[in-house]
């Protein structure tokens, strides 16, 4: 490779929320850019806007490409285009719950579309020069056979949406073995940040954390409050990404903190960040959580009035329509292949996560309080 060449990179799903980070990396390190962006009748780059290039600029390093996962020919002219160094395969429907709504579109996108990229590399006499990065889940392992999970633990997939990644990982290998490819699965778990899409559960959460100390929505309605995940910070998990493509040989690694932590938990670390304590109580669908204690410094400190916050107020409640028909109950990963080799490491503990994230939907929320006593409404999603 010519040093004074720059690298050509090509990422799918740059519209998300690893796309997001992920680009931004790349940028930072020198890299064109190339990133496949779905037509939408709305704007849906907001993530990225502050990367966008004016196209009629001759030189760019920033270039996005109208395409879907589920058009080969599409995806096959973009890389023919792009001739890209890598690919991140970031793109799919990410959401469990919605894969149990919208099975057989999650297993084209997400599992079909996996081959369609390593296909097109096939086909286009790239297998030598275009590295591989399929974007693998700790969603694989499902149902509990080890804890922690590592690289050897044995998969069982518990949603329509995991079972497609499963055979988005297996045809990564099998290419890889098959073609000689450098093509790898990075078994990443839960990363979030601010972000995240606001149907995930910590996001949901931070965001509600915000509106009801600001007194502009009462409850949180959740399903499954004793799941446990080991959650990091995209940011360090975008660099474990770059790093897989970076080997002497193509291997598979897992991405995780070795921490887990309950929902629950989760709820509670984020209304502490405001100064409000959360105790829960009852059991099933009967379950909610409710202020026991506020810190009131803390509250006139972040200028939340404390009317909004009142001793005894249910702010949590159970809405069975957030439990999935299978359920993954526990996750947590053994990063220690990654730490060995690739000398990854988070840099973001749980409790920097939430404080991020709280801190950002306040000042978010707040625009939206503004807006609100304008007199202009804006509309509220609860999924
Ligand atoms: P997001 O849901 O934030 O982003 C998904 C991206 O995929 C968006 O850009 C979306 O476009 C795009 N997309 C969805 N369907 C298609 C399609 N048919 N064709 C083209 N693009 C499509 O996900 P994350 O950024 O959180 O995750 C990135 C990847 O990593 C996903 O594959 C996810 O399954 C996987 N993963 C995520 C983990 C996490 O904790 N975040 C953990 C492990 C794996 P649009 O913006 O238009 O909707
Ligand atoms: P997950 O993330 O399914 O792990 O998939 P999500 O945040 O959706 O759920 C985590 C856990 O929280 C429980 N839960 C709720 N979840 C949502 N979304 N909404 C709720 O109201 C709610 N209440 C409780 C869930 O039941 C679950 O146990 C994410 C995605 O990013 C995948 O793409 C990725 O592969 C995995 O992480 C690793």
């Amino acid at each position: 490779m010519d040093a004074r060449k720059p690298k050509v990179a090509f990422v799918t799903g740059i519209t998300g929320q690893d796309g997001a980070y992920l680009a931004e990396f790349l940028l930072r390190k020198g890299y064109i850019v190339h990133g496949l962006k779905r037509r939408s009748s709305l704007f849906n780059t907001d993530r990225i806007d502050h990367l966008y290039q004016d196209p009629h600029l001759s030189q760019r390093n920033f270039i996005l490409h109208y395409g879907d996962l589920t058009d080969s020919s599409n995806l096959i002219r973009i890389i023919q285009e792009a001739q890209p160094d890598e690919i991140y395969n970031l793109a799919a429907q990410s959401h469990v719950k919605v894969s149990f709504d919208a099975p057989e579109y999650t297993a084209n996108a997400d599992g079909i579309g996996a081959l369609r990229i390593l296909d097109a590399v096939r086909l286009l006499g790239l297998t030598q020069k275009t590295r591989i990065y399929q974007a693998s889940t700790s969603e694989l392992y499902g149902l509990v056979q080890e804890v922690p999970q590592r690289e050897t633990t044995p998969f069982y997939p518990r949603s329509p949406y995991a079972v497609a990644k499963l055979y988005g990982y297996w045809i990564t290998v099998n290419y890889r073995e098959a073609y000689n490819m450098y093509a790898c699965n990075g078994i990443l778990f839960n990363h979030e940040s601010p972000v995240r899409g606001e149907t995930f559960v910590t996001r949901k959460i931070t965001r509600a954390v915000a509106k009801i100390a600001l007194g502009l929505q009462d409850k949180l309605y959740l399903g499954n409050l004793s799941a446990k995940r080991d959650w990091g910070h995209a940011k360090d998990y975008v660099e474990a990404m770059w790093l897989i493509l970076q080997q002497e040989q193509p291997e598979d690694f897992v991405i995780a903190t070795g921490i887990t932590t309950t929902v629950r938990d989760f709820v509670r670390m984020a209304f502490a960040e405001l100064g409000i304590e959360v105790e829960f109580s009852g059991k099933n669908e009967a379950e909610k959580g409710v202020i026991i204690d506020r810190d009131e410094e803390r509250l006139a400190a972040l200028d939340i009035p404390a009317e909004n916050v009142k001793l005894g107020q249910t702010v949590v409640k159970i809405d069975p329509r957030y439990f999935r028909p299978t359920e993954v109950d526990l996750l947590v990963g053994d990063p220690s292949k990654a730490k060995a080799k690739l000398g990854w490491e988070p840099k973001y503990t749980l409790p920097m996560l939430v404080s991020e994230m709280v801190d950002s939907d306040l000042q978010l929320m707040r625009k939206e309080e503004y807006l609100k006593r304008g007199g202009f409404t804006t509309l509220n999603y609860f999924e």
